[in-house]
């Protein structure tokens, strides 16, 4: 069945990755499903047909056959039940690496998300100054807690699974900030998933959509 996600027709990450339907790619390429894409522009995220998809107007979002999905922790999870290789077949480690899943999207997603938003959509407010070390205390203090459970494991429990794929997605997100490398085990842990192969791929499926806006627009 052919399989369709939406992306930023002009990602404002300019190709870096950091748009969410990276990590949507990075794990279809991770199972070898292959899928299209429809891209989409900012303006058309907000109206009807795509607000029948995705009721926040975002991107990524997820099409199957009569199957419609958003939020990307829901997608990816679809991704590997319907596959083999993202999910452990033993039910506890299968549970666990679901759980990574949810933390990386609700305990260690947040903190990134509002250092992004400190500086780039609140980058202009008179409390920037003052708001910014505590953005980053906050995002320190979880890293803090992240990085001794990773300690020096390649992934955070046993084989690489869908929780080390949403947990690298959310965390590179911190690349333009630089605040991983205070972490050198997490610097690594995060070198390790942008190594792999299927990462790769998706990375540069997002980057040729970027390279190709550019050719367009020039
Ligand atoms: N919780 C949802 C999920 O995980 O699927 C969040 C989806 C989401 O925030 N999508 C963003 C979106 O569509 C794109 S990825 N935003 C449009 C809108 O809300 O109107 C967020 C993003 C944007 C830009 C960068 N960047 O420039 O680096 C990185 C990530």
């Amino acid at each position: 069945m052919t399989v369709t996600i939406t992306a930023f027709e002009r990602s404002p990450d300019r190709g870096r990755g950091l748009s969410r339907d990276t990590r949507v790619r990075w794990a279809l390429e991770e199972v070898g499903q292959p899928y299209e894409v429809r891209l989409v522009s900012f303006e058309a995220l907000k109206e009807p047909a795509h607000l029948a998809l995705h009721p926040f107007g975002q991107i990524p979002t997820y099409e199957e056959g009569d199957l419609a999905l958003f939020e990307t922790g829901s997608i990816v999870l679809h991704i590997a039940e319907r596959h083999a290789g993202l999910l452990p077949k033993e039910a506890n480690a299968r549970a666990r690496a679901i759980t990574w899943m949810f933390a990386a999207v609700n305990t260690v997603e947040p903190p990134i998300l509002d250092l992004a938003i400190a500086r780039i959509q609140e980058g202009d407010k008179p409390w920037r100054a003052e708001r910014m070390p505590l953005v980053e205390q906050r995002l320190r203090e979880r890293l803090g807690q992240l990085s001794p459970r990773l300690g020096e494991a390649e992934w955070l429990d046993g084989a690489f699974s869908a929780g080390d794929l949403m947990m690298i997605s959310v965390l590179l997100r911190l690349k333009p900030s630089g605040i991983h490398e205070e972490f050198p085990n997490i610097s690594a842990y995060l070198a390790r998933g942008e190594a792999r192969p299927a990462y790769q791929r998706a990375f540069a499926a997002q980057r040729a959509v970027f390279e190709a806006s550019q050719s367009a627009g020039s």
